[in-house]
This record gives structure tokens, sequence and C-alpha cells, in this order.
């Protein structure tokens, strides 16, 4: 697990320099979700693959830009699914944006999960780690290595309401939810890039971010592998909560597929108890 998390600090500097320096815009070519994939999507992609080819714990990789599982080390111990650059349409424009790791053992679900790692590229170049059964340490980069600066905790709830989707295919009651936290008092926060949108409401201590099931996409946008499962990790051990649709912890979640996505929910404490309140209705 060290070999893969020091992979991981190594890797995060290189894609950092490369959305400073490489080329912007879009190539010719698209993943497996039809996604056009940016010219960076693929260097940041080629980049991941060729770091854990060298370690030999790693037995697969699984990444959002790659079709199927390409296998690496046999013998290695761990199953590494990741998005080498998430929020691919803001980075252009000069938003934060991130890279996001699950590491997984046994199984590709929610169980098989023990560690996750997401990096922000923001001003700053931030590292969120969280083994399973401890909680989420930051890190940040400072001449050339990832500092410690804490522990991550959320408290019970927080002021924060980040709603993903597109708002005319919101169902009823996700709508009045949403609604309902901004009658109370909660400030929308949504940048389009859930590494930052999640980072934000984690280190201020609460809020929720929410992608939904819509009209147009019954499993909502983002991916388990690469993209839920991992968060999910790192609030539930922050102490606060990651469910679907049907009130599941995301912890518990099974793809139907390696690019499976599911409508997903992450918060403190009470923002979870208002999500229960509407989808169990
Ligand atoms: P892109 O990588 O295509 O920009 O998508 C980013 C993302 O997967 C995730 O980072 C955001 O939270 C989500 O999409 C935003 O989607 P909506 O614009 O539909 O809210």
């Amino acid at each position: 697990m060290k070999t893969i998390l020091t992979k991981i600090e190594e890797i995060a500097q290189k894609i950092d320099t490369l959305i400073k320096e490489g080329e912007s815009g879009y190539s010719t070519s698209s993943n497996q979700t039809g996604d056009v994939q940016l010219k960076l999507d693929i260097e940041s992609d080629k980049i991941i693959e060729a770091e854990f080819r060298e370690v030999l714990a790693v037995n697969a990789i699984i990444s959002e830009e790659k079709e199927d599982i390409m296998p690496m080390n046999e013998g290695g111990e761990f199953t590494v699914c990741y998005d080498p650059l998430d929020g691919s349409s803001i980075v252009d424009y000069n938003l934060s944006v991130g890279s996001i790791f699950g590491i997984y053992k046994d199984s590709l679900d929610g169980n098989g999960l023990v560690a996750s790692v997401y990096v922000v590229y923001g001003p700053r170049v931030e590292m969120v780690v969280t083994i399973r059964g401890s909680k989420p340490v930051l890190y940040r980069l400072k001449g050339g290595k990832f500092e410690k600066i804490r522990e991550v905790s959320l408290d019970s709830s927080g002021k924060l309401n980040a709603p993903g989707g597109t708002q005319k295919n919101w169902l009823p009651h996700h709508k009045e939810m949403v609604e309902s936290l901004f009658a109370k008092g909660y400030r929308l926060r949504y940048s389009g890039g859930m590494v930052p949108d999640l980072h934000q409401i984690l280190l201020k201590g609460g809020g929720l971010f929410s992608y939904p099931a819509t009209t147009d996409k019954a499993n909502g946008k983002l991916r388990a592998l690469f993209e839920v499962i991992p968060f999910a990790l790192a609030y539930i051990e922050a102490g606060g909560g990651a469910i679907d649709d049907k009130l599941n912890s995301l912890l518990e979640h099974k793809p139907s597929q390696i690019h499976g996505t599911t409508p997903c929910f992450f918060g403190s404490k009470e923002e979870i108890e208002v999500v229960k309140s509407y989808y169990g209705k």
C-alpha cells in the first residue's frame, strides 16, 4: 500500500505539471462513456498507466479513460481504479480539477475498497488519503513533497449545498429536498468539478453534495468505481455519510459493470438524514 501511495504522490506532481504546461483542447477520440477526450485526459491516463506498471503490488488498473481492465503485475494484491483528470469540461477555463484513485482488494465493489486518494489541482495541490478504518488525512504539496496538514473530520452539519445535474431533469422529491436546504439558509457552492466541490465541503466540515437520478440519467452521472466509492470512504471515515437514492451505504455498492454509475449523496450526518427523509417517503 505504501508503494502505491508514494506512486500517487509522484503521479500528482506530473499531472499538475501537465495541466500547467500541456496542450489544451479536445482530441479526436472518445472514452467508454462517450465523452470526447481532452488531450489532457489522454496524457494524464498515460502517466498513471506507466507509473503503476512499475508497482508490483498492482495486479490491474481500471481507468475512466479505458474501456477494459488493464492487467499489470501478476500476483499483485491490489487493483487501482482511477479517474485521471476529473473535470474535463472545466479545466480549460482554469477552474480546479482533480484525480481520484480507489484501491481495491479481493472485489471491485464498495466492500473491496481498502483505501482511496484524491488530489485537487487548484491554487494549491492537495491530496486526501483515506485508509479504511482511519480518518482521512490532508496533505499539501510544498517544495516537491506532500506535507501532512491534518486529519479531517466532518461536523454534524454544515452550510453548503452542492446539487449536481440539470435542474429541469430533477425528480420532484429531489427538487423539494434541495429547496428545503436553501430555505434553511444553506448556500450554493457548485463548480462542476466533484473533486473541488467535495473537498470544500469536507474541509469546511459539512454540507451536502448530491448527484441524483434524473429524467435523462436514471443512474446518475458519476461513476461508481472511480468517483463515487472512493469519496464514500472519505466521507464515511470523516464521520459523515454517503448513500444512494435507495438509502443504501455507497460502501455496500456493487457496480453492475466497471463503468457503471450510481446516484449519490455525500454529506455530514444531518444532511444525510434530510436526504433520507425525502427519498424514504
Ligand atoms: P467532466 O469531467 O465531464 O467535466 O465531468 C465532471 C463530473 O463528472 C464531476 O466532476 C462533476 O461533479 C459532474 O461531472 C458535474 O456534472 P453536471 O454538470 O451535470 O452537474
